[in-house]
């Protein structure tokens, strides 16, 4: 039985007292293993480190740490870029072409990439799965989130051990006006999500929380092809698609996130 499997098995209260402790294990026999350092984004103080590390199967663990994090809200997290080609990058503030003062997930693809490997719980890593909030982990009433998993090396996309310097790691989510929660005071709508057609997903649900590249001398292969121009033609619209079923789970989501906190909340108080 893989540890996620026994993690998720385990009462909430004895998890949340095992997490310090498993979060990260360290690289142990890992044929390779890269820090990513989580950098605030969108300047709501959420930052992180995440350990990507290559198992001698070529297995993928993931572990992730980060705080002030949207409190008692799930966050979307993905691993961004490309193993075929492109420089893909964190943005920078200059990724801000509305000026609204956030980089939204839009403004920020042509930058980080399409969504690599989604990070979820549970189940299905690929695109589809990109905004299955359902399966995303929750931040705590403190705003930390806590990740771990391991995908087997059947499930990773062709090339992702070798090119983890191609890749770099997006957790969205953010609370703006800090009300405790995602809504459409602070910032409206997603525009990503009405770009697609998605009305009434807030734009705090969407945008980007953190983004960090693997860097280092472990860090896999030098980058492949040619640095992005930014002007987001290395996402084509066909490739969108995924995108917009994640919406679509993210509307159903959204409506369900108000009861899934309520139902969690006395559990991670305790
Ligand atoms: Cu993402």
């Amino acid at each position: 039985m893989r540890l996620s499997r026994v993690l998720l098995a385990v009462p909430a209260a004895a998890l949340v007292a095992a997490l310090p402790l498993l979060a990260f294990p360290g690289p142990a026999s890992a044929a390779e293993s890269v820090q990513v350092a989580l950098l605030d984004l969108n300047t709501t103080g959420a930052s992180g480190t995440a350990v990507l590390a290559a198992t001698d199967a070529g297995d993928l663990k993931i572990s992730i740490r980060s705080t002030g994090m949207t409190p008692n809200a799930p966050h979307a997290q993905h691993i961004h870029g490309s193993a075929a080609g492109m420089d893909f990058h964190c943005p920078t503030r200059a990724a801000d072409k509305d000026g609204n003062g956030y980089v939204s997930t839009e403004e920020g693809l042509p930058d980080y990439g399409d969504i690599f490997i989604s990070l979820t719980t549970t189940g299905d890593t690929t695109k589809a799965s990109g905004l299955a909030v359902d399966r995303m982990p929750m931040a705590d009433a403190q705003g930390n989130l806590t990740y771990e998993r391991t995908i087997a090396a059947a499930e990773l996309p062709a090339g992702t051990i070798q090119h983890l310097k191609d890749l770099h790691v997006v957790q969205h989510g953010i609370d703006a006006n800090r009300n405790g929660r995602y809504d459409l005071e602070a910032l409206g709508e997603s525009t990503f999500a009405k770009s697609v057609g998605v009305n009434g997903i807030p734009e705090e649900a969407t945008d980007p929380a953190t983004c960090g590249m693997v860097t280092g001398a472990a860090a896999g292969s030098i980058p492949a092809g040619g640095v992005d121009t930014g002007d987001g033609s290395t996402v084509p619209v066909n490739d969108r698609s995924g995108l917009y079923l994640m919406l679509g789970g993210l509307g159903i989501a959204a409506a369900a996130v108000t009861t899934v906190v309520s139902r969690r909340r006395p559990a991670v108080v305790r």
